[in-house]
């Protein structure tokens, strides 16, 4: 039976990969940060009792800025795969929080790989790097050659990341990978992220929850992916005989806007979009209700305009691709919103 590490194993991939990896027969550790108040929920329907035989999902305590704790882990568990999943992923916080972000999301990352490097055991490793690495555009579609231009904290921070991993790899050898993923969504995608900020407010105006919805930057531009699909890319890049690096993407670009305004439309709202810059405003066709509303305070000091990224080694090499339509993508997370994911059937939208 296969031993898989994940970090981050709590957030949204992290439960994806934890479901796919257990449905796939390994049994699967995961570190989890000690907190005041629960933060398992996306996990708790996997949970499995220790007290029980037969246990194959384990949870640890640590954090990736507890270098002996991590390496404590690496060479206690011994995984064949580790998942490099944890990060402060919020990328309009890490202006808030520049020096943690860096220190969980790239001093962490060489902590990781580090204890693996002394502990010397045999595993293959994941790292989250992401499309911001991209940041200001230099050419699209962007490819696995694409030359990064990080906007962000975050950015810099997986950008740091992403070449310690291919330094341990060329300098002792290790089966070590960078997956490029582009924005990949889901019911389960964190609240404070724009595609669930929508469909939950979309849910709560229907439900008359909720007055207005307020956004930043409207026409920055996303390639969209669903986060099942993107999980098992993970999985696939670590399969292989020869550690490569590949963009996960859809091939398709669509602006904020466009997201909120197909959320509402599926929920029955029709928008009209008047006005321009901090003063658009998208307004409900029937009622003349103003729903959504700029606010400047989320809007980014640098912001990444427009990423699409272009799958093609993916699919080549691997057999990848996407099995969710951005239509279909929205349909699912306001359906989820409306209802509680365990409403759905998530087959249905593929
Ligand atoms: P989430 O924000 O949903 O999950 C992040 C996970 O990291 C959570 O489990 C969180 O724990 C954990 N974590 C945060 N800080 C620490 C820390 N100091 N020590 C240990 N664990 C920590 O992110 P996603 O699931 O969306 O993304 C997974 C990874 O992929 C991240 O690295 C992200 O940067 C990257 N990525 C994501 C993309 C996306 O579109 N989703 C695209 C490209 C890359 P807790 O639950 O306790 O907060
Ligand atoms: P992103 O995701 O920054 O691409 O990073 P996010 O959903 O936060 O922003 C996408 C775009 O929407 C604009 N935006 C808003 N964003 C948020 N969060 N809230 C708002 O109210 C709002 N209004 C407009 C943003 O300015 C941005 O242009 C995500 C994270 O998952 C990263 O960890 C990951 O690496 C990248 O995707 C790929």
């Amino acid at each position: 039976m296969k031993k898989a590490l994940i970090t981050g194993i709590t957030g949204q991939d992290g439960s994806y990969l934890a479901e796919f990896l257990l449905e796939k027969g390994y049994e699967v550790h995961g570190i989890i940060r000690r907190s005041s108040s629960f933060n398992t929920q996306r996990i708790d329907h996997i949970f499995q009792d220790p007290h029980e035989e037969d246990v194959k999902l384990k949870l640890h305590y640590g954090d990736m800025t507890d270098a002996s704790n991590l390496s404590r882990l690496v060479e206690k568990i011994n995984p064949d795969e580790i998942y490099n999943l944890a990060a402060q992923s919020h990328v309009g916080v890490s202006f808030e929080m520049p020096e943690y972000t860096a220190d969980v999301d790239a001093m962490g990352t060489l902590r990781l790989l580090d204890a693996i490097k002394e502990s010397e055991i045999d595993t293959k490793f994941y790292q989250a790097s992401t499309s911001e690495l991209y940041g200001k555009v230099q050419e699209v579609p962007q490819t696995e050659e694409t030359p990064f231009y990080p906007r962000s904290p975050y950015a810099v921070a997986k950008q740091y990341a992403y070449w310690i991993v291919k330094n341990y790899r060329e300098a002792y050898d290790m089966y070590a990978v960078n997956g490029i993923l582009f924005n990949h969504e889901s019911p389960r995608r964190g609240k404070r992220f724009v595609t669930r900020k929508i469909t939950r407010a979309v849910a709560n105006i229907v439900k008359g929850r909720q007055e207005k919805l307020y956004l930043g930057n409207m026409n920055a531009k996303r390639d969209w992916g669903f986060a099942k699909d993107y999980v098992e890319m993970m999985w696939m890049m670590l399969q292989e005989d020869n550690p490569e690096d590949y963009v996960v993407a859809t091939g398709e670009t669509h602006t904020v806007r466009e997201f909120a305004e197909l959320s509402f439309r599926h929920a029955g709202i029709e928008l009209e979009w008047k006005g321009e810059g901090v003063d658009e405003k998208g307004i409900d066709k029937k009622t003349g209700k103003v729903l959504v509303e700029v606010d400047p305070k989320y809007f980014r000091p640098t912001e990444v305009d427009l990423l699409i990224g272009d799958p093609s080694k993916a699919k080549e090499k691997l057999g990848w691709e996407p099995r969710v339509t951005f239509e279909n993508l929205v349909k699912m997370m306001v359906d989820a919103d409306m209802n509680g994911e365990n409403s759905i059937d998530i087959t249905k939208y593929y």
